[in-house]
């Protein structure tokens, strides 16, 4: 066996992702809670009890991730509950957080604090969400008002998650809240989200001038069907510089980019000191007269790709590096700031990791500013639209009894922290499988 490590720079930040709807529980002033109420989620699950961190377990699990060796943990606020209503404030939810991210440094990991993870308090939905422009303002103050209590131990802000899957989701395909399919709802989303994104970037350096503020984009690489075919190649083009494009685009330069429509924000021009890429597939894309919603592309998986448990993910490595790739263009410092599988028994979940955390490293090699991978996540929570049925964690969870169970990437994940470095012994034990890709004799 070839004996090699694959060594990461001092301060690489290793970590795991949160979101608070999908960990906290008991959130129930947010447009997901009346979604799960109203059975949109499959199976009518509902988030419930989450992973009880709002009961405060995230104390064990903090301790388990600082065990493991991860020194950064990406977790969000949840708007609903810092402004349960237009003109109050709850300065004790605030301490709550201010709590957890305490707890954070006292066991010697850095936070990166997302503002915005897909939910949205009810009454600004009452008011028409990110369609009504004045969401923007409110969406500042409430920025603001985090900001500044928060500041002492942040650094790392992420402004909006995944504005492209939200936009999607909501007001394309209609799988979240508010269940739209309605295209011009949708850019005025769209817009609006950017709009929000350069309101909240000014406010935050206003106040912190050290932080460092990022957009996360969801980026999926979408690869012609058949490269020789124009329609194929155009349809991809389309797609991906409206999915993956659209939002670091705007931050870049101000200028929006719908198809067949223009615009510009000017105030959102150079708003991102780095850019959060979210990784976990790639797809196909051939042309299709039929998928006018879809702009005209059909897609799929790579059918020589291993697909996860629910068939939600196809394992497609090289795309992380072509995702990073792509995320040089806009000349910033990039963090991985999601990546990872739904695999209940842990089967595909340590391939994935080696062959995904392999990818970064290659990016290394060419001098990209890559600074962390945050792996997607730390415990099996709350998948929106999926509800309980796809299992992310590194632990698994009994949501009824709130028992967390080891799964073998747990350890294969920890000696990767703890070594900042992959190496083929670990792979060895780990993910033997993957050992003749990664360490060819
Ligand atoms: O759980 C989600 C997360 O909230 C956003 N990115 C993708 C994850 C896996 O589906």
């Amino acid at each position: 066996m070839v004996k090699a490590t694959f060594e990461f720079p001092t301060g690489f930040l290793w970590g795991t992702a949160t979101a608070a709807h999908q960990v906290e529980g008991r959130n129930t002033n947010n447009n997901w809670y009346q979604w799960e109420q109203d059975g949109h989620v499959v199976h009518g699950h509902e988030c419930g009890l989450a992973c009880d961190w709002w009961g405060g377990r995230w104390r064990e699990d903090f301790d388990r991730a600082a065990e493991e060796g991860q020194n950064a943990h990406r977790l969000s606020i949840e708007w609903s509950r810092i402004q349960p209503a237009p003109d109050s404030w709850d300065e004790d939810a605030l301490d709550r957080y201010r709590e957890m991210i305490r707890g954070l440094h006292e066991r010697g990991m850095t936070p990166m604090v997302t503002l915005h993870h897909f939910t949205d308090p009810i009454w600004i939905m009452e008011q028409g969400g990110w369609e009504n422009e004045e969401i923007v303002a409110r969406f500042q103050a409430y920025v603001e008002k985090v900001v500044a209590a928060l500041k002492e131990y942040v650094t790392y802000w992420c402004t909006i998650n995944e504005p492209n899957v939200y936009a999607a989701m909501g007001y394309l395909t209609g799988e979240f809240p508010p269940g739209k399919q309605d295209m011009s709802s949708a850019f005025q989303v769209m817009t609006n989200l950017v709009k929000g994104h350069a309101a909240a970037y000014h406010a935050i350096h206003k106040i912190q001038e050290e932080a460092e503020v990022g957009l996360v984009v969801n980026y999926r690489g979408m690869i012609p069907h058949r490269a020789w075919f124009p329609p194929d190649r155009i349809a991809a083009w389309i797609q991906s510089r409206t999915y993956n494009d659209f939002f670091p685009h705007a931050a870049a330069t101000g200028k929006l980019k719908f198809p067949f429509k223009r615009q510009d924000v000017p105030e959102a021009k150079g708003t991102q000191d780095f850019l959060g890429v979210n990784y976990y597939t790639q797809e196909r894309v051939s042309f299709s007269f039929l998928a006018a919603n879809e702009l005209f592309g059909k897609r799929f998986f790579d059918p020589e790709d291993a697909v996860s448990e629910t068939g939600f993910i196809a394992h497609h490595p090289t795309g992380l590096f072509d995702a990073l790739k792509w995320g040089m263009q806009f000349d910033v410092p990039l963090i991985v700031t999601e990546n990872g599988v739904e695999d209940s028994t842990d089967k595909l979940r340590p391939r994935y990791l080696a062959e995904h955390i392999h990818q970064i490293w290659r990016g290394l090699n060419y001098n990209w500013p890559i600074k962390g991978y945050f792996y997607w996540s730390l415990v099996d929570n709350f998948e929106w639209e999926r509800g309980w049925t796809q299992r992310f964690g590194l632990w698994e969870l009994d949501v009824d009894s709130q028992t967390r169970s080891r799964r073998p990437s747990v350890d294969f994940y920890a000696e990767i922290c703890q070594n900042n470095a992959l190496s083929s012994k670990m792979v060895a034990e780990y993910a033997p499988e993957a050992l003749e890709k990664l360490f060819p004799e």
